[in-house]
C-alpha cells in the first residue's frame, strides 16, 4: 500500500537552493520506499527547534495539512533524535521518519546476501530501533510500514529487552562473514591479477557498466540503492589481459555515518582494488555535487591516492558543449572519459583507458628462462602480461608487462 507523505526540510541563510535539491532527492527516496509525495514544507531556520526541528508555526501548518488530506507519513530531510521524533509525532498525529531511517528502509528492501541482510539489520537496531521505542508504541503490532521494515521480508522485531543481546547475535555473525570476505580476498590478491572498483552517487549507471562490460545481469533500474551487495566479475581487455571489477552500493549525500560504518567491509572493495572506476551521471543538474560527495566517503574510508577512470554516464541526455565542459574542468581529477552505456558510445575509449590503467606502473620487459627453469617460468606467467615468446638455444624469452614486485621477483632472470 502506497502511504502519503508531507517531506519537511530545514534551511540555514542562503541555503534555499540546496534544501531544495536535497528535498527532491528526498522525494526520489521516498519514491522509492513506497511513498509518494503529497507536499514540502521548508522553513528558513538557522538553528533546528531541540524538541520539534521545526518551529511551533510550523508545526501548525504541518498538523493541518497532514489532517485535511489524509496523509500518514512525514519524513524529515535530516536525522531526528528519538525525542523529536515522539515530539512531532504526538502533535502532528502520524508516523514521523528522518532521512537515515528512510535509507536504512530502503536497504532493507533491497538486502539480498547474507552479509548484506546482517549489516542492515544491524544499522537498523541501532539506528531506527531507539527511534521507534522512544515513540512508546507496542511494536509487535506495525505492520510493515515504512521505517519498520526489516532485512527480507521480516519486520524489524524491536522488543527493547531483546535489543543487545540481538545486537551482538549479528556482530558475531557479521565477523564470521567478514572473515569469509577477507579469505576470497585474499585469494583473488594473491592472482595478481588487477582488480578495479566502481564506485559513484546512486543511480548513475555502476550495475549497467558492469552489466554492459561483463553480461553480469545484475538488477540495474531507475531506483535509487538499487544495488547493495556487492558483485565481481572477470573481464577480458582485447589485448587479451584479464581483470576484475567489482560492483558496489552507491553513495549519497547525507549518507549517515554509522552507515558508511556498518557498510565498511562492503566498501573496502574499494579499499583493496587497484584503481577505481567513478561512475557520474553527466546529465544531473547536481553532478559536481554527486562527485564531491563521492569523493569525500572514498576519503573517509581512507582512500585517497588511488588512480582514478571518471566516467560521465547518460551522454545521450546531454548537449556536446557540457559533454566537453565536464572533460576539460575535470581532466586534472583523472582520466575522464564520456559515454551513454544506454547507445554503446565511448565504450571504445573507455575500454582503452581500462587497458592503460591496469598497465599503471608497469613497464615491458625483456626475461630469459633457462629450459631447467620451467617452474619459474610457470609462476612468472601467472604475475605478468605476456607480449611475445620466443625459443632460444638457452631458454624461452618472454617479453611481459610486469609490476615493479613482479619485476623485483624474477630480477635473475632479466635481460
Ligand atoms: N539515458 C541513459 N540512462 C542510463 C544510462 N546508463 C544507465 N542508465 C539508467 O540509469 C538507471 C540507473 O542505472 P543503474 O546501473 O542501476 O545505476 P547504479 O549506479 O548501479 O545505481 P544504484 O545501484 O542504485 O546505486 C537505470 O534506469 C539505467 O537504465 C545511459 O547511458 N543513458
Ligand atoms: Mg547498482
Amino acid at each position: 500500500m502506497e502511504r502519503k507523505a508531507v517531506l519537511v526540510g530545514v534551511y540555514p541563510q542562503g541555503g534555499e537552493n540546496e534544501a531544495l535539491k536535497s528535498l527532491d532527492e528526498l522525494e526520489r527516496l521516498a519514491d522509492t520506499a513506497g511513498a509518494s509525495c503529497f507536499a514540502k514544507l521548508t522553513q528558513l531556520k538557522n538553528v533546528p527547534d531541540t524538541a520539534t526541528y521545526i518551529g511551533k508555526g510550523k508545526l501548525e501548518e504541518l498538523k493541518e495539512i497532514c489532517q485535511n488530506n489524509e496523509v500518514d507519513l512525514v519524513i524529515f530531510d535530516t536525522e531526528l533524535s528519538p525525542a523529536q521524533i515522539k515530539n512531532v509525532e504526538n502533535e502532528v498525529g502520524c508516523d514521523v521518519v528522518d532521512r537515515s531511517m528512510l535509507i536504512l528502509d530502503i536497504f532493507a528492501l533491497h538486502a539480498t546476501s547474507a552479509e548484506g541482510k546482517v549489516q542492515v539489520e544491524l544499522a537498523q537496531l541501532k539506528y531506527t530501533a531507539p527511534r521507534l521505542i522512544g515513540k512508546g508504541k507496542d511494536m509487535s503490532r506495525l505492520g510493515g510500514g515504512i521505517g519498520t521494515r526489516g532485512p527480507g521480508e521480516s519486520k524489524l522485531e524491536i522488543d527493547r529487552r531483546r535489543l543487545a543481546s540481538r545486537i551482538s547475535y549479528l556482530q558475531g555473525e557479521l565477523n564470521e562473514l567478514e572473515k569469509n570476505r577477507q579469505i576470497m580476498r585474499a585469494q583473488r590478491e594473491r592472482s595478481n591479477i588487477p582488480k578495479a572498483c566502481i564506485v559513484g552517487y546512486t543511480n548513475a549507471g555502476k550495475s549497467t557498466l558492469l552489466n554492459y562490460l561483463t553480461d553480469a545481469g545484475i538488477l540495474a533500474q531507475d531506483k535509487l540503492f538499487a544495488t547493495l551487495d556487492p558483485t565481481t566479475r572477470k573481464f577480458s581487455l582485447p589485448s587479451g589481459i584479464s581483470m576484475l571489477i567489482t560492483d558496489t552500493v552507491g553513495f549519497i549525500r547525507k549518507l549517515p555515518h554509522h552507515l558508511v560504518h556498518a557498510f565498511r567491509s562492503t566498501l573496502e572493495e574499494a579499499v583493496f582494488c587497484d584503481f577505481l572506476i567513478n561512475v557520474v551521471d553527466a546529465s544531473d543538474d547536481e553532478c559536481d555535487e554527486h562527485m564531491l560527495v563521492t569523493e569525500s566517503i572514498l576519503n573517509s574510508l581512507g582512500v585517497t591516492e588511488k588512480p582514478i577512470l571518471y566516467v560521465f554516464n547518460k551522454s545521450d541526455k546531454c548537449t556536446s558543449e557540457r559533454l566537453y565542459d565536464l572533460r576539460f574542468f575535470n581532466s586534472k581529477r583523472g582520466r575522464v572519459v564520456n559515454v551513454s552505456l544506454k547507445e554503446g558510445t565511448g565504450c571504445e575509449e573507455l575500454v582503452l583507458q581500462l587497458e592503460a590503467l591496469c598497465r599503471f606502473g608497469k613497464t615491458r620487459l625483456n626475461f630469459m628462462f633457462p629450459y631447467t627453469k620451467q617452474s619459474e617460468l610457470n609462476s612468472f606467467y601467472q604475475f605478468s602480461e605476456i607480449i611475445d615468446t620466443e625459443y632460444t638455444d638457452e631458454g624461452t624469452r618472454v617479453y611481459a608487462w610486469v609490476d615493479e614486485k613482479t619485476k623485483n621477483k624474477f630480477a635473475a632472470y632479466l635481460e
